[in-house]
């Protein structure tokens, strides 16, 4: 549980939002100006991402849907044509910044030590150290949050664009389960495709359910293992960032 955005209270729901009594008042008093101070660096993130080019992408998911996997074939492929740096979230360990620098990109380790999400003020150091660590600036910054399918989405980072992952194994139920996620996505990625010959997941099914919670999602159907997919995940990448650098020149 978060004692950070407060997921452990049963007033965390929007739906059932019950404010019987102070204590509860106060709790999504707390709550907001959390997530308005948080929208402040957020969007001062965002100016500097701006100023200098970068194209920063923001990807939530389970825990295991398999970000840094997507990220070290990301890596693998564009490291000689695009300067990439990566911001790992985890609640504890460096494992996932070990991982990517292992594939040659530039990486810092954000360690939440409790917090079920990535917050704006820590995205902000996380970026100061890895410009020291780059003595420079990427085209691209991947922000690996949290592994976590709920209050990631809740929580703006100043990124272009955020990019929600769901795995064959979890199940094509999930963007109406999880439909904040799914609405303020701009790319819906679904990973281990090779493994769909032993589930029971409806790839049309599970894209016509996304595409009614928000039209404009683009949907890529990826394996980082056999590599399915993967070309198009690539162009996509190849192509924001050209338009970014376009902008800012
Ligand atoms: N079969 C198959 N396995 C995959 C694929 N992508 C990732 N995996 C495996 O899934 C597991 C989790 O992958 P990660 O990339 O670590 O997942 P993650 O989303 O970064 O996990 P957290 O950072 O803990 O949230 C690992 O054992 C990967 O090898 C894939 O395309 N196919
Ligand atoms: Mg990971």
């Amino acid at each position: 549980m978060c004692d950070v955005c407060g997921c452990g209270n049963h007033e965390h729901s929007e739906n059932n939002l019950v404010v019987s009594d102070d204590s509860a008042r106060k709790n999504v008093e707390i709550k907001k100006s959390l997530l308005s101070e948080n929208d402040r660096v957020a969007e001062s993130n965002r100016k500097h991402f701006d100023e200098h080019g970068i194209l920063a992408i923001n990807l939530i998911s389970s825990p295991g849907s398999g970000k840094t996997t997507l990220l070290e074939r990301t890596i693998e492929a564009l490291k000689d044509e695009i300067s990439i740096g990566v911001l790992e979230g985890d609640i504890e360990t460096e494992r996932d910044a070990e991982r990517v620098r292992a594939k040659g990109a530039a990486a810092v380790q954000l360690t939440t030590g409790g917090a079920c999400h990535l917050e704006a003020p820590l995205v902000h150091k996380g970026f100061h150290a890895l410009e020291k660590q780059m003595r420079g600036y990427p085209d691209v910054l991947f922000i690996e949050n949290v592994g976590n399918l709920v209050c990631p989405s809740s929580f703006y980072l100043g990124e272009h664009i955020r990019v929600v992952l769901i795995s064959v194994p979890e199940g094509s139920d999930k963007p109406a389960k999880y439909p904040k996620a799914f609405k303020t996505s701009d790319v819906f990625v679904i990973t281990k495709s090779d493994l769909l010959p032993f589930f029971d997941f409806d790839v049309e099914k599970v894209k016509e359910e996304a595409l009614s919670l928000n039209p404009n999602l683009k949907i890529f159907v990826v394996s980082s293992k056999t590599g399915e997919g993967l070309e198009d995940w690539f162009n996509f990448i190849r192509k924001e960032v050209s338009r970014k650098k376009a902008q800012t020149v």
